[in-house]
């Protein structure tokens, strides 16, 4: 069963249709109270598709076709059989990745040179890398008896919907879980596209499960008695939430939150590189990143060169039609999102920061906002403390090694960071003093399934992506000892 040639060959599956029921026990099935929510192109406010939206009878016929897959076939596979469903998913990926490109950036506004080149390969990768999992866990943790967990809840967000559905479920499914996942309410379509690719690849009923809806959907997965672990991405917010209702009970959880990833430069960095890898933190998918750059750190002798060269580069950007290839910055992910970093925007110039913004043509329907940046902010203001999920910069100096490692420390968050500088030496020490999960050197925005993830103080907890990312999908016994 190495051939994939056993694998049904795809024709006509994978076209987006007009309407969708929550993906349960291997078919589509419609919401037992029959409501349905729609969701709309940012780009330009039409319409997409209608899907339903989650009640608790949902979610709890959901969680029971999980168990009974998880019971009766998927904890009676061979692992080599769990690897072998994943690695056909993942090429089935590969071979959908047009379509799903196209819906991605579609449903949620990414350009689509983001979503064919990042979003949808590195799903697909994510995929690979767990299914050579599966029939390797006794390697992965030697005498410790890996075990499922049995069903898994996992909710995501909207800013990199397929790629946030493989974070959670292939290391799920190849540790030997089951999965019920509910998808963002402004971007359900990649999900349930995706289950079709599941039906297709003859991934067993029950052992995916797609619930669509907004918050009370999720909150209802998170309370459902009969799960066994929640995987959750979002706002710190929603994270706090969930973890209050899930203390006190036995499920484990892990929470994936949000950022305010400091970028620091040091004097000594290749400027015209650091100014594209500047970008790249925080215009990359409109900024809507939770390990975004979104705090520019700059070594006073060479700040004032790099923003000029900044803004400059700024000005290039084209903001505009998701679909069109040429385009840099696509359309804010929902009319709320733009709102709130509107919001910032007027909390910025309020608390006394200067704004610039590249002055380019906008569309005029849809939701856009052109790239922004604020100098002369405080380590206080809100716009350098809050998240803004949004393509917006705010730019700091300093002095000495340590005043950029306090600054870089001084929020809430923790999740991730850069540092650009010609001294690895400089780097590497730096980097070890800088509280966040990820820390990229000359570079940013880098993403790979063997390297884990994850968040330092109110960016979460838990890690996902590589060896790392199966821990929170096992129960393990007692190291043993010699
Ligand atoms: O997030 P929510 P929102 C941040 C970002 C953004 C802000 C608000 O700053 O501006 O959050 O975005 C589901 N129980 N991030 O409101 O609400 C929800 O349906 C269970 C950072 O969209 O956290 C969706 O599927 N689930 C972040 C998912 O949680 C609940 C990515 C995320 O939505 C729920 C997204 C509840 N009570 C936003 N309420 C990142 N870390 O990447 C909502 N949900």
């Amino acid at each position: 069963f190495w051939e994939y040639s056993d694998a049904p060959q795809s024709s006509d599956f994978v076209e987006l249709k007009e309407e969708y029921g929550h993906f349960i026990d291997g078919a589509f099935v419609k919401p037992e109270k029959g409501r349905m929510m729609t969701t709309v192109n940012p780009a330009n406010e039409k319409e997409l598709a209608r899907f339903a939206e989650g009640t608790s009878e949902d979610v709890d016929k959901a969680v029971k076709a999980a168990r009974k897959a998880y019971e009766k076939v998927w904890s009676k596979l061979s692992a080599r059989e769990r690897g072998k469903y994943l690695f056909r998913v993942a090429r089935m990926i590969q071979e959908k990745s047009r379509e799903l490109a196209v819906i991605e950036t579609m449903d949620g506004g990414k350009p689509i040179r983001e979503s064919r080149d990042v979003d949808v390969p590195l799903a697909a990768a994510y995929f690979f890398y767990y299914a050579g999992w599966a029939d390797k866990l006794e390697y992965a943790f030697p005498g410790r008896n890996p075990q499922p967990l049995g069903v898994c809840g996992q909710i995501i967000p909207w800013n990199f919907p397929l790629l946030m559905l493989a974070w959670k479920i292939a290391p799920a499914l190849a540790a030997g879980n089951t999965v019920v996942l509910k998808p963002a309410e402004t971007t359900p379509l990649t999900a349930l596209m995706f289950a079709e690719i599941c039906n297709v690849a003859g991934v067993p009923p029950g052992v995916i499960n797609i619930v669509t809806g907004a918050g009370q959907t999720g909150s209802t997965l998170v309370d459902h008695p009969d799960i066994d672990k929640i995987a959750f991405t979002g706002s710190t917010e929603v994270g706090k939430i969930i973890q209050k209702a899930v203390s006190g009970t036995d499920k484990k959880y892990t929470l994936e939150l949000g950022g305010k990833g400091p970028n620091i430069i040091f004097e000594d960095a290749p400027v015209d590189q650091a100014v594209e890898g500047i970008i790249n933190a925080i215009f990359f998918n409109q900024g809507h990143v939770c390990c975004a750059g979104s705090r520019l750190l700059v070594q006073e002798g060479i700040a004032d060169q790099l923003i000029s060269k900044l803004k400059d580069r700024m000005d290039t950007l084209i903001v505009g039609d998701p679909l069109d290839k040429n385009t840099d910055i696509g359309a804010i992910n929902s009319k709320a999102q733009l709102q709130k970093i509107k919001n910032y925007l007027e909390i910025g110039v309020k608390e006394g920061a200067a704004m610039y913004q590249s002055d380019g043509p906008l569309p005029e329907n849809g939701y856009y906002c052109r790239p922004t940046i604020f100098t002369g902010v405080g380590q206080s203001n809100r716009i350098v403390q809050e998240e803004i999920f949004g393509p917006v910069l705010t730019i700091q100096t300093f002095r000495t090694p340590q005043e950029a490692v306090e600054k870089a420390n001084n929020t809430p968050f923790g999740l991730a960071g850069g540092i650009w500088s010609d001294k690895g030496s400089k780097i590497f020490n730096i980097s070890r003093e800088i509280r966040n999960g990820v820390v990229w050197a000359n570079t940013y925005n880098k993403f790979d399934p063997t390297s884990p993830f994850g968040g330092y103080k109110e960016s979460g907890m838990g890690r996902e992506g590589g060896l790392h990312g199966l821990y929170p999908y096992v129960k393990l016994s007692q190291p043993v000892r010699s």
